[in-house]
């Protein structure tokens, strides 16, 4: 592209009627994460033994209601919202009529399942946490309600579609915008992974809870749940992919580093995300130790995409430090903007990436899962991950994303407290994760409400710990509150003008990207064969040896 057309798609603006969209996804996830926020609060302290919970008020009721509204909700809308803002602008600056519909179909649809959800997580009809693991049994209105945000989120996954469709005809032959892209292999990815939990949700929970049945197959329901649970944690992290990709180059003054690499890693992601559910299981009778292991070793596969993506960025940073003229080995790392949110922010979750990544690495082999099975420090661990890489670029994003959006500016002064607002969340995530994670290698169960186990020393002993990790939710909720804020001033508040859409340019476009990147039914055969290679055998097993299955309990 030549100079003028450079600059001029640079300011290319996401129109009315897609930033209205975009919003409203954007709102609802903020307006979730304030409450999950609060629930997060309350856990906290109440697990350290700070206040206690009044009778109403159930700590796995709100336990439930906390990994609904931050792992389902907030990432849910929000991903769909900053997707459709961003195809938008890399495809001109407006979405198709067609994609608009169907986006705004499927917000209607999450919003109706949420409140249907609420409503029954609020009776104390649903305390079945967000991974709803049978037997324990919810109420029909709360898997329904949780099955309809399931398939809302379908209908913005098919907005996008059909937008990268629509452009793809307009432009024949050319490679499509990479922001685009992304959107949309994270949506096909979202597609592959929730078929687990629909069929488990439709097939086996609701009627069971309808009470059609009387008994559920547990070792079915929780293959097709983690057949899902894993890949849902990739449709978290490739929207922040899709940032540290093909956003921030532009914010640090550097280009996208590969075009090729970016594509391949995300292919990558939808081919062996959904092969690997067992290692949530590694500890579940009635699965074959064989299946199992092959599911370890495709799970080990998966962080090379990571490892790309880590390569990719400071490949990005040194370069765009070095045109800065840094010499030296690490001197780049001074010509960084650190002072810039749109920079800081995302590059703190970058940071928390490197031991989240680790940690993932420890859960996911077998031996040392053995250690930390159900202990807090997998809460640890995906804190660390969703609850920072993924939640702190979510916030970078907003800063740009939602003044742009509604046509005013990010000041100064925002943008310092925005600084503040992450300082404080990294620091109160760095004592909440770690006393977890170290908690969790003392043997600490998760998911338990204050106990001392009656008064046995050992527990008595976490003590301590359990109160970092109070005071260091404390801090989290101190900073989730102000970024509720920073949402509220940059949406209605900070003054107009115009924030821009960053978007990386590739370094060298001239480097072709290989066409099989975009062959779609070819990549969607290949993920198909490696889903039957892990399942097929194993749930074949499951139906035919079936355990005996289990009536509903209320643990609650
Ligand atoms: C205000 C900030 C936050 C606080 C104070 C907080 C605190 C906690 C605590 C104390 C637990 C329960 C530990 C247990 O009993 O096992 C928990 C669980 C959880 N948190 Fe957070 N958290 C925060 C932010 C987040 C974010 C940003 C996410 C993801 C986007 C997240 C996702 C989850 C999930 C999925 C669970 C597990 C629920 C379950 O076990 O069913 N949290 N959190
Ligand atoms: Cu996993």
């Amino acid at each position: 592209m030549a100079e003028a057309q450079v600059a001029e798609a640079q300011n290319v603006r996401v129109d009315r009627a897609a930033a209205r969209l975009s919003l409203a996804y954007v709102l609802v996830a903020f307006l979730s994460f304030g409450v999950a926020a609060i629930a997060g609060l309350l856990q906290g302290l109440d697990r350290g033994g700070v206040i206690t919970l009044p009778k109403w008020l159930n700590y796995y009721q709100i336990l439930t209601a906390h990994g609904v509204y931050m792992g389902l909700l907030f990432t849910t809308y929000f991903i769909i919202g900053f997707f459709f803002s961003g195809v938008a602008r890399t495809t001109g600056g407006s979405l198709p009529p067609v994609a608009r519909r169907l986006g705004w179909l499927g917000w209607w649809m999450m919003v109706i399942g949420q409140v249907a959800a609420t409503f029954e997580v609020l009776a104390g009809n649903a305390s079945v946490l967000y991974t709803f693991y049978a037997p324990m049994k919810a109420s029909p209105l709360f898997y329904i309600g949780t099955a309809l945000v399931v398939v809302g989120s379908w209908f913005g996954g098919y907005g996008v579609f059909a937008a990268y469709r629509i452009w793809k005809r307009k432009n024949p032959g050319k490679l499509s915008p990479l922001f685009t892209f992304m959107a949309f292999a994270t949506m096909l990815l979202w597609q592959i992974a929730t078929i687990g939990v629909a069929l488990e949700v439709v097939l086996q929970l609701i009627p069971w809870s309808f009470g059609w049945v009387s008994t559920v197959n547990v070792l079915l329901s929780r293959m097709l749940f983690w057949y899902f649970g894993h890949p849902l944690v990739y449709f978290w992290l490739l929207p922040a992919y899709t940032m540290w990709y093909a956003v921030m180059p532009k914010i640090v003054g550097g280009k996208v580093f590969s075009d090729a690499l970016a594509r391949t890693s995300f292919v990558m992601f939808i081919l062996l995300s959904t092969p690997v559910g067992f290692h949530h299981q590694l500890l579940e009778p009635g699965i074959p130790p064989l299946w199992k292991f092959l599911h370890v070793i495709l799970t080990m596969f998966v962080v090379i995409p990571s490892l790309m993506t880590a390569f990719n960025m400071f490949a990005v940073f040194e370069s765009a430090g070095r045109a800065k003229g840094a010499t030296g080995l690490f001197g780049w790392f001074k010509k960084l903007p650190w002072n810039d949110v749109r920079f800081m922010v995302p590059m703190m979750g970058m940071i928390a990436f490197i031991p989240g990544g680790a940690g993932g690495i420890v859960n996911a082999s077998n031996q040392m899962n053995e250690v930390v099975h159900n202990t807090i420090f997998v809460t640890g661990h995906f804190h660390l991950t969703v609850g920072t890489a993924v939640a702190m670029t979510f916030f970078g994003i907003s800063y740009w994303l939602l003044p742009h959006l509604t046509g005013r500016k990010l000041t100064r002064a925002a943008n310092r407290v925005g600084l503040i607002q992450a300082v404080i969340w990294g620091t109160g995530m760095l004592l909440m994760s770690g006393a977890m994670h170290y908690m969790g290698l003392l043997g600490v169960p998760r998911r338990t409400a204050y106990t001392t186990y009656m008064n046995d020393p050992t527990a008595l002993s976490w003590m301590p710990l359990e109160g970092v990790m109070a005071l260091g939710g404390t801090l989290l909720f101190i900073g989730a509150m102000l970024m509720i804020g920073m949402v509220v001033y940059l949406t209605w508040f900070a003054p107009k003008g115009f924030e821009e859409y960053p978007i990386g340019e590739v370094a060298n476009p001239a480097e072709a990207t290989p066409r099989l990147l975009e062959r779609w039914p070819v990549l969607i055969s290949l993920a198909a064969v490696l889903i039957l290679v892990a399942y097929a055998y194993p749930v074949i097993d499951t139906l035919q040896n079936a355990p005996p299955s289990a009536p509903g309990i209320r643990t609650w």
